[in-house]
């Protein structure tokens, strides 16, 4: 009987894997066949919201970075870190969460009303890539490991670069070659990985950070007497790193934002701005939404980022109020709302992106809606919307012009940003 029941399942086994191969792989199968693979896609490809295997938005998934054939426009990849906080951990499950929280993305109900503009049914092939496998041991082989990874995604030509045909075509799109990143982190250390990997393309970059911290405390700021290489590398020194520790600085100098701002900082001034300062930013504090509304903040970021700079968007979730995103690690009260923060993104999208991050979504602190990774996943779209309305001429004439006079040359940019500081001791 035993026999007989093993017989039948190898046979059952074999038979299965006759219909398959012969079904998939034959390049002979029939056209009888080819209408039972069509019929049989017609009924079973098509996912609700909460059914499939999570990718962001519903997207293809390909392991990208070891699929040299898997071509791509943007990558949107993983990096499942948290080695380098500095209060709550828990954002190495942030991917996760904000895959699943993308469940209601889909490309045939995708179109962004806020935009004009459906960025899943147009011209960019947007893959999940993943996640990168970081080390849960040592964070400077973590930083390493992350920066290889992304490296080797941006190593790979572009789609749309490579379908062109011929060199003639190759040559209008070359501007398109280098595919761009959408990262989902992790701790903010990631934004490092990728402001290293971006440079070997880009050169240094301008970057838009979102956060209710600087990110630029030199590590001596932190409460310890006990040092060592390693403690430089955290979520809130990567931007300090980023411009001092590397020559040239992986950030151009004097043509970034922060915008969010709500930091308590050290001591009894304001010595972390001037720190600030000295490293080349303009802050937006999270207060001045209400004096000088949505269109005031975009105004004053678009001002102050270089302009034929190449842009790094960065955002760490907890610049939205804790109240509404409370799964991150270091929490401040008294942050920008949720459609505050997509009007901001929406007013931005003429910004030419070449990588973006969010970061610190750590779920373990979410509420049962999952509020946060909502909010993150959200801003992805928004992002994802911006990269590939950049991608359509027409549509980057119209935001061209629509920006005006009011986006500075990077000359003036760097005299505008030394004249910041609405320092307020200083006022
Ligand atoms: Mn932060």
């Amino acid at each position: 009987m035993l026999l007989a029941t093993l017989l039948s399942l190898l046979l059952q086994g074999l038979r299965w894997q006759f219909v398959d191969s012969h079904a998939t792989h034959d390049p002979k199968s029939s056209p009888k066949d080819a209408a039972r693979i069509d019929e049989l896609k017609r009924k079973w490809t098509t996912d609700w919201a909460f059914s499939g295997i999570s990718t962001f938005a519903h997207l293809p998934h390909t392991r990208c970075l070891v699929d040299l054939d898997q071509k791509y426009d943007i990558a949107i990849i993983g990096a499942p870190f948290d080695t380098a906080v500095s209060y709550r951990p828990g954002a190495r499950f942030g991917p996760r969460a904000i895959r699943a929280a993308s469940a209601r993305q889909t490309s045939f109900r995708g179109f962004n009303h806020r935009a004009g503009f459906n960025p899943y049914e147009n011209w960019a092939t947007i893959i999940d890539c993943g996640d990168i496998p970081v080390i849960p041991f040592d964070n400077a082989l973590a930083l390493e490991q992350m920066t290889d990874a992304l490296e080797e995604l941006l190593s790979r030509n572009s789609n749309i670069y490579d379908s062109a045909a011929t060199d003639a075509a190759k040559t209008l799109v070359k501007d398109k070659k280098v595919p761009k990143i959408v990262t989902l982190g992790g701790d903010h250390t990631v934004a490092l990985a990728a402001l290293r990997a971006l440079n070997k393309y880009h050169g240094p970059l301008a970057v838009l950070h979102f956060d209710a911290h600087l990110d630029t405390w030199d590590p001596i700021k932190y409460p310890s007497a006990w040092s060592s290489d390693q403690v430089k590398l955290n979520h809130g020194s990567m931007f300090w790193l980023a411009q001092t520790a590397y020559d040239p600085p992986l950030i151009f100098p004097n043509a970034s934002v922060h915008a969010g701002l709500r930091t308590r900082l050290s001591g009894v001034d304001f010595d972390d701005y001037h720190d600030d300062t000295r490293q080349g930013w303009y802050r937006i504090e999270a207060d001045e939404i209400d004096d000088v509304g949505v269109q005031g903040v975009v105004a004053a970021i678009l001002d102050n980022l270089g302009k034929e700079l190449p842009v790094y968007l960065s955002v760490d979730i907890d610049v939205i109020d804790p109240g509404i995103a409370p799964g991150t690690g270091t929490p401040e009260p008294g942050g920008w709302t949720t459609r505050e923060m997509i009007r901001i993104l929406r007013g931005l999208e003429g910004l030419n992106l070449v990588g973006a991050d969010i970061v610190e979504v750590a779920p373990a602190y979410d509420g049962p809606g999952e509020q946060t990774a909502l909010a993150a996943a959200q801003i992805v779209f928004e992002i994802l919307t911006s990269m590939v309305k950049q991608g359509v001429q027409e549509e980057r004439d119209k935001m061209q012009s629509a920006r005006g006079s009011r986006h500075l040359n990077v000359d003036e940019g760097k005299s505008e940003s030394t004249a910041q500081a609405p320092i307020k001791d200083e006022l």
